[in-house]
């Protein structure tokens, strides 16, 4: 184990509220200056908090303190969504700061810590706020709950600065004989899930619906989880497995069996495990206001793909409407999702998101055991299960029912004539080989101000080891984009490894590009997934990749499937396309933009004007089988190979270990 950065908090950077004292709850108000002495002694600065005159929090304060929270459920999420417009009803930042405070150690802690964030976000004055990523409010949604007994006994035993750190298994929620345990490594991996749990933080389906419109955030949906879906299947097939079967027949038993392995910190429960051959159920559940049936589910399902092959939907007045070439997709999200903007949910209903709550209480669909949701029922740990990719493979496969509906692509009019050759050399040669290594780092997880928890917990999960794999890539695509006539100015340029990585860029004339992968258009730094922020320097510059905007993106470390130690062929596509097409003219984005493809820019429109996945989002062109005849124009493939080797090496800053992409 690595000897080095092992975590150790400062005392002397503890900063506490000031807060009223009947702001603490009403069985602590006795105590409150018991309270207040046990931070004075190491506590470097208070930060006041202004006594207000507080809004009624009647509405979210229905959810129990202990209860799990989802935001699949419908009064869940309601109950979310009036607290998040409480939020952001504060006139000021310091009311804002206040109602916080007074709401934190009385609304359900998932929640708060859910409506903080979006409010955060949301909020003029505190968008640059930091908010600590959820692995470190929630560990336990990431962690056997095994790791956690033992830190607080190695908290309690061993002295601050002779801690070990403990080791995270990499490997403990199945064995071999279960082959979907294959991939576990991928669907458990904290940061594809801290990606997902962001992007429907960034995204969420019902609040306030200025908030919850956002540029294309329907296609947006359907495009972020197709690829999850085709990485997923990417990973599959490195691991010897075949593509994702869509889970559209709910009748039918799950194979696919899950055993989480968590315990909830908050709800003080353990996250409930689907055995294999789990049978969906009518689910009515009077204590969490839900009652529907299969049936609805399967009516809403034929209803979508009734306005898909049609073409229109009915709108709630009963018209039809069309579903537009380029509109209609983002529409199909929002019905499917379903999200507020659902142009009408009385005909196509909560599809998507009721399919979650199904699914995760097929173990107790009645409630006569008392049981929670499982796994599936929330965005933070849903990409756990298998059948979250099943599922996702349903809804996947319906949005491309309608994709195929709509008329191919005349490429010739997208692409450049006018380059003579794209790759430089003999394309079968390029690119040597990716390596993934396995490395091992220290999980820092410092903050933890779960509610429920002491700080001896704290403290110790700040020695937890968490084995992550890391890709070190080598390679180069050089090509050539001779630019004949001179009369494109401007390019986009689009790569694709199969569907997985695409960036556009912009150089005018003749030019040598080089493009890292670190430059990814969807991904985010290691760094930031687990958001690594040095607290011992000042927060800025390069220290200051915290904003919550910034959360969402895939992991670096994730951004290239496994491979195979003999190799995994694949194709990397390159088109050159006149950038005017592709251009959309707004302001400089502010804030981070390093996974716009994904989670789009704050405050601005989705920065690519094509369709999400273009140009493979459609049917190709008749009489095109193969990808060698779909190349026209300005398009190339080059065959790589991705190898797998499980050699450990120390684990070096990010940027030193990019896949650099040149054009020549
Ligand atoms: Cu992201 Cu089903 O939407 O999870």
């Amino acid at each position: 184990r690595p000897a080095e950065p092992v975590y150790v908090p400062k005392g002397e950077n503890k900063v506490a509220f000031d807060v009223p004292a009947n702001y603490l709850p009403e069985s602590r108000q006795q105590m409150a200056p018991a309270i207040v002495n046990r931070f004075a002694d190491d506590t470097s600065s208070k930060v006041p908090v202004k006594q207000i005159s507080l809004p009624d929090l009647s509405v979210p304060l229905q959810l129990g303190r202990r209860e799990p929270f989802s935001l699949f459920i419908p009064k869940h999420r309601k109950l979310a969504a009036r607290l998040i417009d409480i939020f952001l009803g504060m006139r000021t930042y310091d009311d804002f700061l206040s109602v916080s405070v007074y709401c934190r150690d009385r609304v359900n802690p998932e929640m708060f810590i859910y409506a903080l964030s979006v409010a955060i976000l949301n909020r003029p004055d505190t968008k640059d706020l930091p908010i600590p990523p959820l692995s470190e409010i929630f560990p336990d949604k990431y962690i056997d709950s095994g790791i956690f007994a033992r830190a607080r006994e190695e908290a309690n035993v061993v002295p601050a600065g002779s801690r070990v750190p403990i080791e995270i298994p990499r490997d403990y929620t199945a064995s071999d004989l279960d082959e979907e345990h294959r991939v576990a490594y991928w669907r458990e991996d904290i940061g594809i899930n801290l990606h997902h749990w962001h992007w429907h933080l960034v995204y969420p389906f019902e609040t306030d619906i200025r908030i919850v419109n956002k540029d294309r955030r329907g296609e947006l949906f359907y495009y972020m989880h197709h690829q999850i879906q085709t990485r997923y299947n990417a990973e599959r097939l490195s691991n010897r497995l075949g593509r994702v079967k869509r889970f559209h027949n709910w009748r039918e038993p799950i194979p696919e069996g899950y055993f989480p392995k968590l315990d909830s910190l908050v709800a003080s429960r353990t996250w409930p495990a689907r055995p294999a051959g789990a049978i969906l159920k009518d689910i009515n559940r009077p204590v969490d206001q839900l009652n529907f049936d299969l049936q609805d589910l399967e009516r809403w399902r034929d209803r979508i793909y009734e306005a898909i092959h049609t073409g229109a939907y009915i709108s709630p007045r009963g018209e039809r409407v069309p579903l537009t070439e380029f509109g209609g997709i983002d529409v199909l999200g929002n019905i499917m999702e379903a999200s507020i903007l659902s142009p009408n949910q009385n005909v196509y209903g909560d599809l998507h998101n009721l399919g979650h709550v199904a699914i995760s209480y097929c173990h107790d669909p009645d409630h006569r055991y008392l049981e929670t949701f499982s796994i599936m029922g929330e965005p933070a740990t849903a990409m756990r299960d298998p059948i979250f990719y099943r599922f996702h493979a349903f809804t996947d496969d319906v949005f491309l029912e309608h994709k195929n509906t709509l008329p191919e692509y005349d490429l010739q009019q997208v692409t450049i004539k006018t380059f003579s050759s794209i790759f430089a050399n003999n394309t079968q040669s390029i690119i040597e080989l990716f390596h993934r290594n396995l490395f091992e780092e220290i999980f820092k997880i410092r903050h933890f101000i779960n509610t429920t928890s002491s700080t001896i917990v704290a403290q110790a999960v700040s020695h937890v080891v968490c084995n992550v794999a890391e890709v070190s890539h080598v390679g180069y695509v050089p090509f050539n984009a001779h630019n004949a006539h001179g009369i494109i100015s401007s390019l986009c340029i689009t790569l694709f490894m199969l569907y997985f990585i695409k960036f556009s860029l912009v150089k005018p004339g003749s030019n040598t590009i080089e493009r890292k992968s670190t430059e990814s258009s969807v991904t985010i730094p290691f760094e930031r997934t687990f958001r690594n922020l040095d607290v011992n320097r000042p927060i800025g510059g390069d220290n200051l990749e915290q904003f919550n905007f910034c959360g969402c993106g895939w992991p670096q470390h994730m951004l290239v499937p496994k491979g195979k130690e003999e190799g995994f062929p694949m194709d990397l596509f390159i088109m050159i396309s006149d950038y005017t097409g592709d251009a959309v003219e707004q302001d400089e984005p502010t804030g981070c933009k390093d996974a716009a493809s994904f989670c789009g820019l704050r405050d601005r429109k989705y920065p690519d004007a094509r369709p999400m996945g273009f140009p493979f989002d459609r049917r190709a062109r008749a009489g095109v089988e193969t990808l060698a005849q779909f190349l026209i124009g300005n398009m190339a493939v080059a065959q790589i190979n991705i190898r797998h080797t499980d050699t450990i090496l120390p684990r070096m800053r990010s940027g030193s270990m990019s896949n650099t992409l040149t054009f020549a």
